[in-house]
């Protein structure tokens, strides 16, 4: 479902901030990864450990201080997938009693197994959303690069105008005038 996310985006998108402070798609999906090592070992800790203390990651310091942006996304993709069909297989035999099992938080909350598997699948729903408003906020960016483009070709062409006129009453510049012709022709 995460390569479905991703499905035909360009690096260039893959990589698009929304805002300074936002991740890029690339580097939501190297947290979306991360962020399952730590829970899959919470999870085997509840069914393996009796009761065991469990912990959270930072992760806004992971994003920042590991270097997120240079890290091999299709490897992280492959992870993501071996970490989740690795636990299928222990999700395939989990009795009842196993899934009510607990796991406690520093701050002494207390959650069931199959209450952390719900929230692994709505932590990758989550950033699959976010993932598609970081897609509509790249499709907005690139509207609004066209139209200040347009705004640019706009203004060229009216000086291209402006220079044509004078070519009329000053013939020497003609030469002048082929070469912003055929600029243009390139830009078109
Ligand atoms: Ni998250």
């Amino acid at each position: 479902m995460l390569r479905e996310a991703i499905e035909g985006l360009t690096e260039k998108e893959l990589r698009f901030k929304p805002a300074p402070d936002q991740w890029s798609i690339h580097q939501i999906l190297i947290h979306v990864t991360d962020s399952e090592v730590s829970s899959t070992s919470r999870l085997k800790r509840v069914l393996a450990e009796d009761e065991p203390m469990l912990n959270s990651f930072d992760q806004d310091a992971w994003a920042r201080n590991l270097g997120y942006d240079v890290l091999d996304r299709e490897q992280y993709l492959l992870l993501f997938k071996i970490l989740r069909s690795t636990m299928q297989t222990i999700l395939d035999n989990l009795s009842d009693e196993q899934s009510e099992r607990v796991g406690v938080y520093p701050d002494q909350q207390r959650f069931t197994f199959k209450e952390l598997l719900y929230y692994r699948v709505e932590h990758v729903r989550t950033h699959i959303t976010q993932i598609e408003r970081v897609k509509q906020a790249y499709r907005k960016h690139l509207a609004g690069t066209n139209d200040s483009r347009s705004i640019r070709s706009a203004v060229f062409l009216v000086k291209m105008r402006d220079s044509l006129d004078s070519i009329f009453t000053e013939p020497k510049q003609s030469s002048k005038i082929n070469e912003q012709v055929s600029c243009i022709q390139v830009y078109l």
